[in-house]
């Protein structure tokens, strides 16, 4: 069994949640933001069987669209607490994808 965490944005959570339901994928969301451009994103942990792997991946690839980052949205910290927006333009996404080896997996 492996365990795919993936970083996806908002904007396709609608659309992977209801493909990945449809075939049957278990999944849960997690609330997260990224480190760079510190916006909201979502992290889904979803536990598939080895040779259901790929088929999981494939929707993930497919549902997940990469865009061009807000150029307002990076902040620079400045002393006393404030921040200071300066113009960046990044792409993210479609989605950032971690596969684990699952030791054990309980359902109790
Ligand atoms: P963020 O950290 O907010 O990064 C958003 C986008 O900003 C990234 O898109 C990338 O295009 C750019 N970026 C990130 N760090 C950068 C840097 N140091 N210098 C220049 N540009 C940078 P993605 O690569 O598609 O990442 C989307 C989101 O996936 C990230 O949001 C983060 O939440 C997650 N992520 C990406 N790589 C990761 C990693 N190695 N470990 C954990 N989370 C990761």
């Amino acid at each position: 069994m492996k365990l795919i965490v993936a970083i996806v944005q908002d904007q396709d959570l609608y659309l992977l949640r209801e493909d990945l339901a449809k075939k049957d994928f278990r999944m849960t969301k997690l609330s997260s933001s990224g480190g760079f451009l510190k916006i909201g994103n979502s992290t889904l942990l979803i536990g598939v069987e080895d040779e259901r792997l790929d088929e999981c991946l494939q929707i993930i690839e497919e549902d997940c669209k990469s865009r061009q980052a807000d150029s307002s949205l990076l902040n620079i910290s400045a002393p006393v607490d404030s921040y200071i927006p300066y113009p960046v333009e990044v792409t993210i996404g479609g989605a950032t994808v971690f596969v684990l080896d699952v030791d054990k997996y309980f359902r109790f």
